[in-house]
């Protein structure tokens, strides 16, 4: 609440259901489906269906390009009074495909310059445009980091897309965690919100996720949101052929409670879809579908 925060950050969280549990009753966010292009391959994702790393998987979103979805978020908000929130989170990464992320976005403000901009990516590619980040007016970013140990993460990234080499083994997870590292940094210092998100995946970063709590507490997160793995046959399990259980609910509450001390935790994360719109957990995105949404908005 207002007593414990400094009032610079009390302003970005206070009506942003996901930085604040109390806001996430009264404010609504949408999500659009611009960039769904990829960077990385994580073993729990299905590209058909959403980012994993932050978005419930199971159906496919409307996908939809910058023009579509700057109409489809004014219609919305000439519906929902409680929208607050504009973010991109998936399927793909919304950093890689950074021309589509910042052409929605800057579509958006146009019109609606008090919306807040939201980004949720895996952090490879966002040291790039951090610099663009304050210009366009986004307050708060989302980093799913699954590790802070390249050897935790040769089981989860099979490979990683980076300057234009694709990269495996090792390799690839040094690069991506030096690159989550670095993300961290240049958001702190440009006075960012920053949430990480980590996927709890028990047998492979389940009880190394107290060690990613710590540090990214240090590197001055502001929230660090753990998400059950969903497990979903239609992921194509590559961790291996019996597949991945998810954490079971008592699991996920002991390694939040291990947590204690270290960066403040969001416990209310419903895990919502990359075409979500309305309340968290309420998913009002079929009355919203592009065809319903008129040509001409304003
Ligand atoms: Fe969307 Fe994510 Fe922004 Fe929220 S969701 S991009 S920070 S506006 Fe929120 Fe949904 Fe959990 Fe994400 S409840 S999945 S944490
Ligand atoms: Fe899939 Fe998201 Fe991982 Fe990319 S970052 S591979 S879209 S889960």
């Amino acid at each position: 609440g207002p007593s414990d925060m400094a009032p610079e950050i009390w302003e970005k969280v206070k009506d942003h259901p996901c930085y604040s549990e109390e806001a996430h009753h009264y404010f609504a966010r949408m999500h659009v489906a611009v960039a769904p292009a990829c960077n990385i391959q994580c073993n729990y994702c299905n590209r058909k269906y959403d980012c994993a790393n932050e978005s419930r998987p199971g159906v496919v979103s409307e996908r939809l390009d910058p023009e579509q979805a700057a109409r489809k978020v004014i219609a919305v908000a000439n519906e929902v009074p409680q929208l607050s929130v504009l973010g991109i989170a998936g399927p793909g990464d919304s950093a890689y495909d950074w021309r589509k992320t910042k052409e929605t976005f800057d579509l958006v403000y146009k019109q609606l310059p008090d919306i807040k901009l939201c980004l949720s990516t895996n952090g490879l590619a966002l040291p790039d445009h951090v610099d663009d980040l304050l210009e366009m007016n986004i307050d708060h970013v989302t980093l799913t980091i699954n590790m802070i140990d390249p050897e935790v993460g040769t089981k989860i990234y099979p490979w990683i897309f980076y300057q234009h080499k694709r990269h495996t083994g090792l390799e690839a997870s040094k690069i991506l965690h030096e690159r989550q590292m670095q993300s961290l940094d240049l958001l702190a210092e440009r006075g960012i919100l920053v949430k990480v998100n980590s996927v709890m995946i028990p047998g492979i970063n389940d009880k190394h996720l107290l060690e990613v709590n710590k540090v990214v507490k240090e590197k001055g997160a502001f929230l660090h949101n753990i998400m059950p793995l969903i497990s979903a046959p239609e992921h194509g399990t590559v961790f291996g052929l019996e597949g991945q259980r998810g954490p079971t609910a008592a699991e996920l509450k002991e390694l939040q409670d291990a947590c204690a001390g270290g960066a403040n935790l969001m416990r209310h994360c419903r895990q919502c879809r990359a075409d979500a719109v309305g309340l968290l957990g309420e998913d009002r995105g079929q009355e919203f579908t592009m065809d319903l949404v008129p040509e001409e908005v304003s």
